[in-house]
């Protein structure tokens, strides 16, 4: 046989699992660009979880209780969990992680642009918990089917941890919505900031995005961004009206023929400047991530040579 054949065999194998909704594991063979696509998508979403710590680390030594600061901890720490094992299953597909900060760092691989926003308020943890990892659990649930197994364990994991997130974010909205005038405000204020950015993670409009088609054909994305967007927005409204805040939206309302909310038009522009690296925050998030990394140099060099006297 000659090699020409042997790839289309292979081919033809990895054509079958795909068709079989069956997964893709890091010892089969798999086409380059799948191979780079699923890079990209990993590696996009491991930089968002660590660069996601920052907004809300932000708040940590100004919680309002000891209660608080545990639980925002907590979670702070669930998102370094998560971007750990998201670079490791980078690396199942033979990219190097040192290389994956490199380019963060870099500013050339992307993270999630509602990280580019300012937390101005202890609601804005709230609402990060309620609309972001809301956002998130729309986006990955069902990623936990995705063709590429290690990816879709990965996401199992990630997303159950990503509910308790969310389910804390709305409690602690609740509590403040019970609490003072004032702190309906900073609910409501930190709602509005936040309900744009929310609807523009699950990236750009179907006729504007590059990679949908084909990352659906591999079964490595499952919904198209518009469906996503739509599933958050119907889940989002019944939440907005149990904790009495407005969705700073006047075009939101039931459409009785679609079943589905109808909602306004998205700032594309805006999205546009924020991946482009011009958000608010953008210089600010990427110059912290690289001090850390800087200052973290000892403690890489420390490790490499501890395991390298073991070897010895
Ligand atoms: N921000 O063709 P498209 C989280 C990029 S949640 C920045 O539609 P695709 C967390 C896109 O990468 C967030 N960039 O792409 C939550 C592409 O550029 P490249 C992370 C965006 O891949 C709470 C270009 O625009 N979740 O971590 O089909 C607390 C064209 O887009 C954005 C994930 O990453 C955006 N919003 O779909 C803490 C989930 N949207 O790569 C942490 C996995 C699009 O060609 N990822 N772009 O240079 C996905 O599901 C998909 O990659 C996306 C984009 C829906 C994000």
């Amino acid at each position: 046989m000659t090699a020409v054949d042997d790839n289309t065999v292979l081919e033809q194998h990895f054509d079958a699992t795909i068709e079989h909704e069956k997964r893709i594991e890091p010892r089969d063979w798999m086409p380059d660009k799948y191979r780079a696509s699923m890079i990209r998508q990993i590696a996009q979403h491991a930089h968002s979880e660590i660069i996601g710590m920052q907004p809300e680390g932000n708040w940590i030594t100004r919680a309002p209780s000891l209660r608080r600061k545990a639980i925002l901890l907590a979670k702070v720490q669930d998102e370094a969990g998560h971007g750990m094992y998201l670079y490791s299953a980078a690396e199942t597909l033979g990219a190097d992680r040192a290389d994956l900060t490199e380019r963060l760092i870099g500013n050339r691989q992307k993270y999630s642009s509602i990280f580019n926003y300012p937390t101005l308020t202890y609601a804005d943890v709230g609402v990060i918990g309620w609309l972001v990892d809301g956002a998130a659990i729309c986006n990955q649930v069902p990623l936990c089917r995705s063709s590429y197994g290690p990816y879709a364990r990965a996401m199992v994991r990630i997303c159950k941890e990503e509910s308790f997130h969310q389910r804390q974010g709305y409690e602690l909205l609740m509590t403040m919505m019970r609490g003072t005038e004032a702190q309906r405000e900073m609910v409501q204020d930190a709602t509005n900031r936040f309900w744009w950015p929310s609807l523009m993670m699950f990236g750009p409009p179907d006729d504007q995005s590059p990679n949908t088609a084909q990352s659906m054909a591999w079964g490595t994305k499952r919904h198209t961004n518009d469906e996503l967007r739509q599933r958050f927005v119907d889940m989002s409204v019944p939440q907005a009206e149990k904790l009495g805040v407005t969705l700073p939206d006047p075009d939101l309302r039931w459409n009785e023929v679609r079943g589905h909310y109808d909602f306004g038009p998205v700032d594309w522009s805006e999205f546009a400047e924020v991946i482009k690296g011009n958000g608010p925050c953008n210089v600010q998030r990427v110059a912290h991530r690289r001090a850390a990394h800087d200052e973290g140099a000892w403690v890489r060099e420390a490790a490499l040579a501890h395991a390298a006297k073991g070897r010895a």
